[in-house]
């Protein structure tokens, strides 16, 4: 909590996100701004646990991310990897040397039984991070991707496949047992945060594993709150990533319209104010008929103005409400 005693929560997927977090984190103090990131993405791989949307976060808070790529670490190096390949392992996820280290460190507090959140937190300290980083559960989650060609872990598609295979849909396995962050469930119930931004993170692989954690939607829909989405989608084309590919396949309009219908639909009552490019201005009536608030804004991230720009139009929203 900051010396106001007004918090902010973020939901995060990876890069989209941590684009817009970067940006908060620069308008607010660190105390104040608590982020809760998907899990869906980890999976087990050369027998360590890899939580790509939380160093993401990391990486990005701490100024240690490699910016061009948008995942790992600035300065790499690529020996080990170099070496597996020559062993014949498997070397189609990449982890740099210095990834690695964080990599191995992981796994060691792992097998000494602390949870993914404490193994978090002390990354986060360890790196200089002094904003709040979340998993959204200690319980395991595992995005799996449904596609024509059959079921696949979600880094498979994702990064081994390229996202090539068209999707028909998503499972969440262990969502059910899974419950909501200790830290954010707290926050939630004691210290009312000002606050709640749905970061432009895909909707389907990273805001929707979150939001289904078990009473966690709702917590947040009941909380006073209001809840601020960022569209993910500009002018029918995805920020980063995959996301208007799969809205297309699923047949959902690849627009930010489709993306109000869709939290719209499963989350109803959740979202207050949608945030959308000013290149879809046009659809603001679209979007206004659905029950939502739209607020329209130059909403693309090159610079790091532009992250503390849209950062500062998120806080300057709702102000009478907060
Ligand atoms: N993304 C890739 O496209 N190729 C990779 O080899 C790769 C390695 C990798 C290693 C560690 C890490 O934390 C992330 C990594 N990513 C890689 C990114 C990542 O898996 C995806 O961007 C996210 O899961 C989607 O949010």
């Amino acid at each position: 909590m900051s010396a106001s005693g007004q918090a902010l929560l973020a939901l995060s997927g990876g890069v989209g996100g941590a684009k817009l977090v970067l940006g908060l984190a620069g308008e607010l103090p660190a105390e104040a701004l608590h982020v809760l990131v998907n899990t869906g993405d980890d999976f087990e791989h050369l027998g360590l646990h890899i939580s790509p949307d939380i160093d993401t976060l990391l990486y990005t808070l701490s100024g240690l991310s490699n910016r061009q790529q948008g995942w790992g670490l600035a300065d790499e190096s690529w020996n080990t990897m170099a070496s597996l390949e020559r062993l014949g392992g498997d070397t189609w996820f990449r982890l740099g040397d210095r990834d690695m280290a964080t990599h191995l460190w992981r796994r060691q507090q792992l097998s000494r039984g602390d949870t993914i959140s404490q193994v978090t937190a002390e990354l986060a300290r360890r790196l200089g991070v002094q904003v709040r980083v979340y998993p959204m559960s200690d319980d395991p989650v595992r995005t799996t991707v449904h596609t024509e060609n059959g079921d696949l872990p979600f880094q498979h598609y994702f990064v081994r496949e390229q996202c090539r295979p068209a999707v028909t849909g998503f499972s969440f396995d262990g969502i059910s047992a899974a419950r909501p962050n200790r830290d954010v469930a707290r926050l939630l119930q004691e210290h009312q945060p000002s606050r709640i931004i749905i970061c432009p993170s895909n909707p389907f692989v990273s805001v929707d594993p979150i939001l289904q954690v078990p009473g966690l939607w709702l917590s947040l829909r009941d909380n006073p709150a209001p809840v601020i989405l960022v569209s993910p989608i500009v002018a029918g084309l995805a920020i980063k990533g995959p996301a208007a590919k799969m809205m297309a396949e699923l047949g959902v309009p690849v627009t930010a319209a489709g993306v109000a219908r869709h939290y719209c639909e499963r989350y109803p009552g959740l979202v207050d104010h949608f945030v959308i490019d000013e290149s879809d201005a046009i659809l603001a009536d679209e979007i206004t008929a659905l029950g939502l608030d739209v607020a329209v804004t130059r909403t693309i991230m090159n610079s790091d103005e532009d992250k503390r720009r849209l950062a500062r139009f998120t806080l300057d929203l709702a102000q009478e409400e907060a």
